[in-house]
């Protein structure tokens, strides 16, 4: 006879009661040996299971829900393939500061040690441990509590990031008693404590900005991550600065803020004297903070807040290092300033706006345009419209063309609105940072995509369909990667590389899963179909027709692109 087994609980229930005592209640995965019950039983208890088509999407939706939640995202994945899929989204969360755990099903660990060839033998933690925070695996269905305790610790607390935990198939079955299982959960408490900035680099940091001649704050998306939205905009209204936001910081204050300078981006890197950089880091993306984009680095000084205290000087030296919680940092600022804080001198402001006002005089008139067949600006004029017209809307955007034309013409009105491709800038992160945003949100979706960056997650399309999700992708479909014009010199065989199947009909997709599909050629009918698509709140995707002629190579960022200067083939 076998025992009762009211008074015993396994590995699986374990881990569902450790999951929703810390709040944490979605899972985004595929299932499969050794985790198909898992998610079952997840779902039977309580929690959202949302199942995707391949587990980098699935892994990328958690990304993004531990960026706009501050609670690590759940992937879930089976062994060996399933765990690489997720994988890359582990590492791409790592990059971005974003809190994930990445959960994967393994095989057995003593088969697996002495490489016996098991089902989906890898050995995972080996494998993960340099492309994240922290990796963990757990044997013992008594150790779940600590593990989910110390996997949450390491994604949240400092700098944000991904992590591994490592499940070997016999630990889901293994069962132990119910109540002392129980109290072996762990209820994280203050699982990302605040972190106070050195009051002397405060002091230090408010006598270099007062000194400033021509100060610039540049807003990043560890600032819209932090949450203390009211602190910053009073931080930068208070200083009377210009500020520049980073793409996923655009919406900490409205976009068409007075003190806005995107439309001045080169001229404030090149002529501030003093740059404050609130949770965004000098990589690539700022040109590293010298350079040819910075003009005469000379006497050039920075104030930088951030968490993680080996990002200091990583790039230029920072005069001011505020090592702490955005929050922290910007209080503490803001307690320094005082009431009689003095805003920039008038001549860099006036210099500013008035770069700011012709810049944004041209473009309203570029985004005014009504080609045919459209090019980026007269879509990219109908979205805008839209967009202003809908500023809770959740924007998901990238390609390359698309991904840059739209990341400087569409207004973002309100905090972490906007996901795109981040520190990588990667492509395939739409569907999932779409589905996730819907999820997490419950807001409109509005995903900008172009053809080729649809592509690498377009099969998620379905399963927007199979949540019914509010989601309106818009494809600019310009026929290929960059441009829709390449040919392949040698005249014949294959299509050129950059090249797609001309004219096809992305909005079928959306339709084969029972969405709504749309085809737009002019303005006029890109503007009613995601209006009509937004109204409905149903999936849909609209296949934008756009100029294939009309992008130019790598869009902004063709100087990073080698390209051959030897006149042989
Ligand atoms: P962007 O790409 O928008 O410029 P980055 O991803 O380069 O932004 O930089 C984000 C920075 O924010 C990282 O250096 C990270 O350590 C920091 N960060 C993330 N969360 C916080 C937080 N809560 N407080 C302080 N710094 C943070
Ligand atoms: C994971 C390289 C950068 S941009 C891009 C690719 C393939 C697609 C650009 O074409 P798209 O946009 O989306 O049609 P548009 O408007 O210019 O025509 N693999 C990964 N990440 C990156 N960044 C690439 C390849 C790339
Ligand atoms: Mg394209």
């Amino acid at each position: 006879m076998t025992e009762p087994t009211q008074n015993l609980t396994d590995g699986f229930h374990l881990l569902i009661d450790a999951f929703k005592m810390n709040g944490l209640n979605t899972i985004y995965g595929v299932p499969g040996i050794p985790i198909t019950d898992f998610g079952r039983l997840a779902q039977a208890n309580g929690m959202r299971v949302i199942s995707f088509r391949h587990e980098q999407h699935a892994g990328n939706a958690a990304a993004i829900a531990g960026y706009l939640t501050q609670k690590p995202g759940l992937c879930l994945t089976v062994s060996a393939p399933g765990f690489l899929n997720g994988l890359t989204a582990l590492a791409n969360a790592t990059t971005n500061c974003f809190p994930m755990i990445l959960i994967s099903g393994s095989s057995e660990r003593e088969i697996v040690d002495l490489q016996q060839g098991d089902y989906e033998e890898m050995d995972q933690l080996a494998i993960a441990k340099p492309l994240c925070k922290a990796a963990f695996r757990v044997l013992h269905a008594e150790d779940i509590g600590v593990a989910v305790a110390r996997a949450i610790r390491a994604a949240v607390s400092g700098r944000p990031g991904g992590v591994y935990l490592d499940l070997p198939a016999k630990l889901f079955g293994q069962t132990m008693d119910a109540d002392a299982g129980q109290q072996s959960l762990i209820k994280v408490v203050d699982p990302a404590p605040r972190q106070l900035p050195a009051p002397d680099t405060v002091s230090r940091a408010l006598d270099v900005l007062k000194g400033a001649k021509k100060p610039l704050i540049i807003l990043g998306k560890g600032a819209a991550y932090a949450q203390c939205d009211d602190a910053i905009k009073t931080f930068v209204e208070k200083s009377g600065v210009p500020y520049l936001p980073m793409s996923m910081a655009k919406g900490l204050l409205p976009d068409n803020h007075p003190q806005s300078a995107s439309a001045a981006r080169s001229l404030v890197l090149k002529e501030s004297d003093v740059v404050v950089l609130v949770g965004a880091r000098l990589n690539w993306l700022l040109s590293h903070g010298k350079g040819k984009s910075w003009g005469d680095t000379a006497g050039r000084q920075f104030i930088q807040m951030d968490i993680e205290p080996r990002e200091m000087d990583s790039n230029v030296e920072i005069t001011a290092p505020l090592v702490g919680d955005i929050g922290s940092c910007v209080e503490l600022m803001l307690d320094g300033m005082g009431d009689n804080w003095s805003k920039p001198p008038q001549a860099w402001l006036d210099q500013v706006g008035d770069k700011v006002s012709a810049n944004g005089a041209k473009m309203a008139q570029r985004l005014g345009s009504d080609t045919s067949p459209m090019d980026f600006h007269t879509a990219l004029g109908a979205l805008r419209d839209i967009v202003d017209q809908r500023p809770d809307a959740m924007l998901v955007n990238e390609g390359a063309n698309t991904l840059d034309l739209a990341r400087s013409t569409i207004n973002v009105y309100k905090p972490r609105k906007r996901l795109d491709v981040g520190t990588w800038g990667i492509m395939g992160i739409g569907m999932g940072a779409a589905i996730a945003a819907a999820i997490e949100t419950g807001e409109p979706v509005l995903a900008i995509e172009g053809d080729s960056a649809f592509g690498f997650s377009g099969m998620e399309v379905e399963t927007i369909c199979r949540y019914n999700l509010p989601v309106c992708i818009v494809v600019f479909n310009n026929n290929g990667i960059y441009r829709g014009t390449d040919v392949n010199p040698t005249g014949d065989g294959d299509v050129a590389p950059t090249v797609f199947v001309k004219d096809c009909r992305y909005d079928k997709m959306m339709e084969a899963f029972g969405g709504q599909g749309y085809y737009a050629t002019s303005r006029d009918e890109l503007s009613k179909a995601v209006n009509e698509a937004m109204d409905s709140g149903k999936p849909s995707l609209v296949n934008a027709v756009i100029d294939e002629n009309a992008g130019t190579e790598s869009g902004r960022i063709g100087n990073l692109n080698p390209q051959s200067v030897v006149s042989r083939k």
